[in-house]
Parts: C-alpha cells; sequence; structure tokens
C-alpha cells in the first residue's frame, strides 16, 4: 500500500514521542508499553485479542492528537457545521481504516512482523460496530469518511445500540440469529462524555402559560425523562489532520434507582426503572426497508433526535451564538425519516424551551433541515399512528398540528380547496386510522428533498412525491450515492491499490476521478496479466474462506459470480437461484455440455420477522446441497452461501468477484452501493434499469455492462395490462422445469410443502416480476459465459469498469451534498507542530 506522507511529522529517529510518533521502533515500543500499561500483559500471557487492543490503542494515541486539534479549531473558529443525523451507522472495523487515513499501515505491519505478529490476525480480532442493517447506515459511514477527508466541520449523531445487527448463522440450511454482543470486550475507539448528558422527556401532558411579556406559552409535563450520555468516536479523514466526532447516544435512568421507591421497601420497583430506561438503546431493529408500528421503535428515534438538538443547542451557547443563527451554525440531514420528528422537535426547542416565536421558529427549522429519501418502497413508509404518537409525544402532536394547519391553508391558496389533494399532502393521514406521516413532516420542514439516484429521484418526484413536487418544486434535487475508496479500493485490496498506484501515482485515492488515467493500460498484455494474477490471488482468497466458513471447496479459475445485499423479495436472490436451477439442468440433460464453469456466490441477512427472506436462504441453501454433491456436475457449478454477512467479511467479497448481480425489479432499488464497490474493483454487472445501475451502465459504458430485464415503465405497463405470471411458466419448458423441481420436493428430500408458499406467490402474483424476467435473465447470463471464455475482452471490460468508476466515489455525492444542500465549506486544520515548524 502506497503510504501518504504527513507533513511536519517527525519520521526520523531523533525523539519522536510515544503518543504520536510515526516510526516503527517508536510503534513498537508505544505498542509494548499500551500492552503492559492497557491491558496489564507482558507478552508471554498475552492473547490475540490483547495484541489487537494494545495496537487499537496506540493507533487512538496518534488520532488524539488530531482529534483534540480539531475539536479546538472548529470552537475558535465557530464553524458552520454538518450534522448527519442517522438511525444507523455501519462502520465496520476501525482499525484497518484509520491504519490507512493516517498513513501508517506499512510502518504498523512492519512493526508487528519485527514482533513476530501477523498484522492480519491481529485486524481479524476487531469485532465491528453492526449498527445498521445495510444500505441506508452503511452509506452514513462513507459519508462521514468523505465529509472528514473534505475536511468539512461534522458531528454524525446516533444510537449507541447495546447490540447492533444480529450475528447469523446457517443450520441446516436456515438463518438462525445470535445477539451481537459487540461491546463485550470493550470499545476502545469510543470514549463517553457524561459531563454533556441530556434530559429527555416522554409520555405526560402538556399545559399552556403566559411567559414574561404575557404571551402564551406551553409546557411539557412528562410521564418519564431518560438521560442520554454521549460516547464519541473519532473519524479521521484521509491525507488530512481533520477528525470529526460521531457522537452516539445511550440511555440511561436519571438515578441509578428511584430512591423513593427503595425507601418504601420497594427495591425491585425501583431497579426496574433503570432497566426500562436502559431498554432504549438496547437493540437495533433488524428490518431492512420495512416498517413496524413498534412504541420502543419511535422511543429511539425520539430519543437520539431530542439528544443530537440539545447538544447543538449547547454548542452554541457556549460559542456564545445566538440561537437565530441556528441554522448558519448547523446544517442538519436527516437520513431518510428516522430522524424526521427532528422538525417537531426542533420548533419544541426554539418555542418552549428558548421562549421563541412561532415565525422566526419555523423560518430557522426549515433552513435547518434537509431530507434525504431512501426508499420508494410503500412498506418502509413510516407512519405512526396518532394513538401511539399522542400518548408519547403529546407536545409534538400539537406542534405537527399547528404545522399541517399552516401548511394547508398555503396549499389551499395556491391550488385552491382541492380535497383530494388536501388530504395526499396532509400530515395527517385519515384514510384508515388515523397516522402521522413522518415523509411528509420531513418534507414540509426541509429546505432541500433528495432522492439517492437519477432514477430514484425522478421517481419520486413523479410518484410517491409528486403532490410535494407540484407544491415546492425547488425543493426537490437529486444526489447520486457515492461510497468511499478508502475502504472499498485501499483497504478491501491492496493488491489492486498498487498496481494502479505503481501506474499512475496515489492521487486517485482522493479523486477518484484519475482513476481514469488506467484506461490506457487497458488492452495493455503485461497490464492486463497484472490484472487478471491479482484477481485470480483475491478469489484463492475467498476460497479459502468459503472452504473454512463453509467446508465447500471452490475452483478459483471458475467465474466467480456474486450477489451479496440483504435478503428481499424486491432484489430477486431467487431469480438467481433460478439461474443457477436452470444450468444444473443443463448440465444433468447434456453432461458433456462444455459451460463456462461458475461459482455462484450468495450472502445476506434477512429480516428475522420476514419469512419469505428466510425461505429464500433455505432455498439457496437446499439448491447448494444439491448441485454441489452431485458428481455430474463436479466443478462446473458450484452455490454456496456464506454465512453472517457484515462490512468485515464483505471485504474480501469484492475483490474476487468475476460478476456482479445487480438484478432488482426495475424501479424497487433505490440506488445500490454494492453495485459501486464490486464494479470499482472490476467486477462486470448483470443488472437491470434500476437505480444507480442505470448511471453505472452510461459511465462504463454499455458494451462493458451486461443488461437485461423490463424497464420501470415496462413493470408499469404489464401490470395495468393485467399481469399473468403463471403464463410465463405454461410457456418457458426450463422454467417450468426449474419451477416443478423446487414443487416437487427436488431439492428438499422430497418434501412437497416447504417451498410452496414460494411457489405459489410466483406462479400466482409474482410481486417483482421475475417470471417475466426469467429469460432475458438466462440469455444474459449466457452472453456473460461467452463473453467470459474470451479472457483479453473480459479483461478490458475489467479494467475499463474500474477505470470509469470515479464519479461513485462518496467524495464526489459528499461535495454535491456541501455545494447544493449545506452551503459549507472545509475548515483545514494544521497540528501544533506544522504551524510553529519545530516539531
Ligand atoms: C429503510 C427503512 C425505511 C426507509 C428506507 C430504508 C432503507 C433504504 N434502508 N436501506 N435503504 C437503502 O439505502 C441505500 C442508500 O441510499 C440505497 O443504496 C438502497 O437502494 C436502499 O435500499
Amino acid at each position: 500500500i502506497q503510504e501518504p506522507q504527513l507533513q511536519g511529522q517527525d519520521t526520523g529517529m531523533q525523539c519522536e514521542d510515544d503518543r504520536t510518533g510515526i516510526g516503527v521502533e517508536t510503534l513498537k515500543r508505544a505498542f509494548l508499553d499500551n500492552l503492559f500499561y492497557v491491558q496489564g500483559k507482558f507478552p508471554a500471557l498475552a492473547t490475540k485479542h490483547d495484541y489487537y487492543m494494545a495496537l487499537a490503542y496506540t493507533v487512538r494515541d496518534r488520532l488524539l492528537q488530531r482529534w483534540v486539534n480539531t475539536a479546538a479549531i472548529y470552537t475558535q473558529q465557530g464553524s458552520r457545521t454538518v450534522a448527519y443525523l442517522s438511525a444507523e451507522f455501519l462502520m465496520g472495523p476501525h482499525l484497518g481504516n484509520n491504519l490507512i487515513n493516517l498513513g501508517i499501515y506499512n510502518q504498523v505491519q512492519q512493526a508487528m512482523t519485527e514482533l513476530k505478529l501477523d498484522l492480519k490476525e491481529l485486524l481479524a480480532k476487531e469485532e465491528e460496530p453492526g449498527l445498521g442493517n445495510g444500505g441506508l447506515g452503511r452509506l452514513a459511514a462513507c459519508y462521514l469518511d468523505s465529509l472528514a477527508s473534505l475536511e468539512i466541520p461534522t458531528l454524525g449523531y446516533g444510537i449507541r445500540y447495546e447490540f447492533g445487527i444480529f450475528d447469523q448463522l446457517i443450520r441446516n440450511g436456515w438463518q438462525v440469529e445470535k445477539t451481537d454482543k459487540w461491546l463485550r470486550y470493550g470499545n476502545p475507539w469510543e470514549i463517553a462524555r457524561p459531563e454533556w448528558a441530556v434530559s429527555v422527556k416522554f409520555g405526560g401532558r402538556t399545559e399552556a402559560h403566559k411567559n414574561a411579556q404575557g404571551r402564551y406559552r406551553v409546557r411539557w409535563i412528562p410521564h418519564k425523562v431518560v438521560l442520554g450520555i454521549p460516547y464519541d468516536t473519532p473519524i479521521l479523514g484521509y491525507k488530512v489532520n481533520t477528525a470529526n466526532t460521531l457522537r452516539l447516544w445511550k440511555a440511561e435512568a436519571p438515578e441509578s434507582f428511584d430512591f423513593e421507591a427503595f425507601n418504601r421497601g420497594n427495591y425491585y420497583g425501583a431497579v426496574d426503572q433503570k432497566v426500562t430506561s436502559e431498554n432504549l438503546t438496547k437493540v437495533l431493529y433488524p428490518n431492512d426497508e420495512t416498517y413496524e408500528g413498534k412504541q420502543l421503535r419511535l422511543e429511539q428515534q425520539y430519543f437520539f433526535v431530542s439528544c443530537a438538538l440539545q447538544d447543538m443547542l449547547r454548542i452554541m451557547l457556549r460559542q456564545k451564538l445566538p440561537l437565530e443563527q441556528f441554522h448558519e451554525k448547523f446544517a442538519v440531514q436527516l437520513n431518510d425519516t428516522h430522524p424526521a420528528i427532528a422538525v417537531a422537535e426542533l420548533m419544541r426547542l426554539l418555542l418552549d424551551e428558548h421562549d421563541m416565536d412561532w415565525e422566526p421558529a419555523w423560518e430557522i427549522t426549515q433552513k435547518t433541515f434537509g431530507y434525504t429519501n431512501h426508499t420508494l418502497l410503500p412498506e418502509a413508509l413510516e407512519k405512526w399512528s396518532l394513538k401511539l404518537f399522542s400518548s408519547l409525544l403529546p407536545r409534538h402532536l400539537e406542534i405537527i398540528y399547528e404545522i399541517n394547519w399552516r401548511f394547508l391553508e398555503q396549499v389551499r391558496h395556491k391550488f385552491g380547496t382541492d380535497e383530494g389533494r388536501i388530504g395526499r399532502l396532509s400530515l395527517i393521514d385519515e384514510n384508515d386510522g388515523k397516522f402521522v406521516r413522518m415523509a411528509h413532516l420531513a418534507c414540509v420542514g426541509s429546505h432541500k428533498i433528495n432522492g439517492v439516484a437519477a432514477l430514484h429521484s425522478e421517481l419520486l418526484q413523479k410518484t410517491t412525491l409528486l403532490d410535494f413536487y407540484e407544491f415546492f418544486p425547488e425543493k426537490f434535487t437529486n444526489i447520486t450515492n457515492g461510497v468511499t475508496p478508502r475502504r472499498w479500493i485501499v483497504l478491501s485490496n491492496p493488491k489492486l491499490t498498487n498496481l494502479i498506484t505503481s501506474c499512475i501515482g496515489d492521487n486517485w485515492i482522493k479523486h477518484l476521478e484519475d482513476v481514469q488515467r488506467i484506461e490506457t493500460y487497458a488492452e495493455d498484455p503485461g497490464f492486463q496479466q497484472e490484472w487478471q494474477q491479482i484477481k485470480r490471488e483475491n478469489k484463492v482468497n475467498v476460497a479459502e474462506i468459503l472452504l473454512d466458513r463453509t467446508g465447500v471447496k471452490v475452483d478459483p479459475d471458475s467465474l466467480f459470480d456474486i450477489q451479496v445485499k440483504r435478503i428481499h423479495q424486491y432484489k430477486r436472490q431467487h431469480l438467481n437461484i433460478l439461474h443457477a436451477i436452470t444450468l444444473y439442468n443443463q448440465i444433468k440433460q447434456n453432461p458433456n455440455l462444455d459451460i463456462t464453469p461458475r461459482t455462484l456466490i450468495f450472502a445476506g441477512k434477512a429480516a428475522p420477522g420476514y419469512y419469505i427472506a428466510k425461505l429464500i436462504i433455505k432455498l439457496i441453501n437446499s439448491v447448494a446441497e444439491v448441485v454441489n454433491k452431485d458428481p455430474d456436475i463436479g466443478d462446473r457449478l458450484k452455490v454456496v452461501f456464506l454465512p453472517d454477512y457484515n462490512v468485515k467479511n464483505s471485504q474480501p467479497i469484492y475483490p474476487a468477484a468475476d460478476l456482479s448481480e445487480q438484478i432488482s425489479t426495475a424501479g424497487k432499488e433505490a440506488s445500490g452501493t454494492g453495485n459501486m464497490k464490486f464494479a470499482m474493483n472490476g467486477a462486470l454487472t448483470i443488472g437491470t434499469l434500476d437505480g444507480t445501475n442505470i448511471e453505472i451502465r452510461n459511465a462504463v459504458g454499455a458494451e462493458n455492462f451486461f443488461l437485461f430485464g423490463l424497464t420501470t415503465e415496462d413493470v408499469g405497463a404489464l401490470r395495468l395490462t393485467g399481469y399473468r405470471p403463471r403464463e410465463y411458466y405454461k410457456e418457458n419448458p426450463q422454467l417450468k422445469q426449474a419451477i416443478d423441481q423446487i414443487a416437487s420436493g427436488y431439492f428438499s428430500h422430497g418434501d412437497r410443502s416447504l417451498f410452496k408458499p414460494l411457489v405459489d406467490l410466483l406462479l400466482d402474483k409474482d410481486p417483482f416480476m421475475l417470471m417475466a424476467d426469467y429469460q432475458p435473465y438466462i440469455d444474459c447470463q449466457q452472453q456473460v459465459s461467452q463473453t467470459y471464455r474470451d479472457r483479453d475482452r473480459w479483461l478490458q471490460m475489467s479494467i475499463l469498469n474500474t477505470a470509469r468508476m470515479g464519479k461513485f466515489s462518496s467524495d464526489r455525492a459528499i461535495r454535491e451534498y456541501c455545494q447544493q444542500i449545506w452551503k459549507v465549506q472545509p475548515v483545514p486544520v494544521q497540528l501544533a507542530a506544522e504551524k510553529t515548524g519545530d516539531g
């Protein structure tokens, strides 16, 4: 890995500080010192985990210098700050990323080797903070990396779940969930800041009173109060000194127990309150893109949003800024609607706690927030029953009614009394019971609303948010997602990183558009040879992982065809499995068939309550069992399900892929980000015209992308004219055979009932149109197999994919957010040593 040279750092032999120095000798000394003084161990007794902790503290020391300096400069300058509010941050392991961003990966590797330790093994010891479900949470993590790398003052605000996304085991082909105890052995990356704790109220009632000027104000008398304790993690940028903060909140009881109850002799009752309060941040809800109207979830959302906004107000007061400047100090981004209650909470804080009048408070609120929508799926749209909402947040409901009343007045003013339109725009859904619509609150309370890919933003404006688009078109914009090349190329694929850097230097790591310069080598035989060699080594690595975790032996020379993402019907892992069955049948029918050998790799978690998704996992494993042990098939086809997909386990996967499966029903995948990670690492995509696939295809060239399937318009039209999935089945013998095998128990030891729900769903409703897309998909896969046989052509396509992915860096996305939405500028951070130049 090519290392950035840190300016002003003393890398020589003389007098390096043990906590900041980055020479190999200094690192070794500091590491052994931490082993002794932090872990309380000497080498002979130390476990791998002790060594990991000692190294983590050694790295943390080096971060702290930058972190403290960054905070000092932001405080001094009162810098305009982005506050990214997200219920999920799927950060992944910190150690490797910090080594890359600090520019000390190679030195640390050498230091460990000299101490007879393997850095890889120590990296593997880190328990990742899995505080997210999938795309939305991982996007937040990539954005924090880019914000720090671009030197933008930022606070990430979220929840410090004690248990993150569950660990997945596969037992007898089924998913089994295990609690994720990520904090079990301590977390060296966080620092608790109990001195900045805040109180959060719940329930109770409101009452009117008059303020000093005789104006009516509202007081909220809560039923309970919970304490929010912030835990801070430094987020270092790449090749800069900026270290921003991820501030996650833990809920605690205001006192360790209720003394009144205790004095009455009710010890258990007293402790009970503590237990209930701490339950609030106990566990992440494991649903991806389905909404569950659970009270605890609404409590979580309000809890972290209130903590965050109170924290921002504290910062303003400390910096002696008047609250009228709130929107000038902070640009607050709502990562989907999970934090949308922030609109009502900021109003409440300004009105009730800071005595502001409605109009200025509302102007500040609207200028403060931006709202990013991440899905069009109707089942994901959050709406809270009025009953639950009013019992938990009585004051917020009053505020929402007032916002709604004023908003609908404006609607009437613009469009006249169009009751249909007013009903559709109202913040309150009264169609079937009464609900607060969180997306509507977010739209009305923000000055900008963005989708996450060109198609997604277009569909938002034409469908889900059409009425809002007609009312305030100027609020709408698109910002196509991106991912950080630091984690997803440099850290995950060091060999490719070195090859690229040896050709064009390392500027591309900060400016991914520069990677385009490798295009000139796309047909260079020497470069192609090295490219192929690296891909093969990455595949051998994954083959070893697969053997170790699943017992399945795969051929690294076969085409690695990979689909890794949450298991969801709209993502159509079952379409991919239909292809597997089709290939299997082709070989069985013609045992001498000369097909391109393939390894189909799947990984991903299903929401614990999503029965069909769990059945899809069982189907993948059942097909795998039959295919992998059939001697007629041999090495020509293997199907593997890699358990427990998470950030750590995903990092070796992208670099090892030949083919990336992005096969969602058109119009359903808002953006996708895995598609970018694959293509950056030289995988070719087979995909539909959905989400960012469209933009990736435009960037890499249609000739370097395997396109198939219905378009969004086709899907809509087909639905309208009456979609009959069973017809496709009846008319297509290959498809019929595959479905009949699943139904007949061919993959389930004769059990015909096991997959019946899935088969019935496909033949009767097929909500995601697998039957219609089946044959085009099979034909396109045939093209893939043909192309793979032309080694030079494939390599050229692979190189061009990497070369043309510049646009999909999260740095580009964040620059767009900064310019279009946040209006915020970089604030460079210099270390004291750099300023004085005296080391
Ligand atoms: C979950 C619940 C409610 C609303 C949205 C979601 C959601 C959306 N969770 N993950 N997403 C994904 O977000 C990614 C980042 O924008 C997209 O790339 C992906 O297409 C979404 O499915």
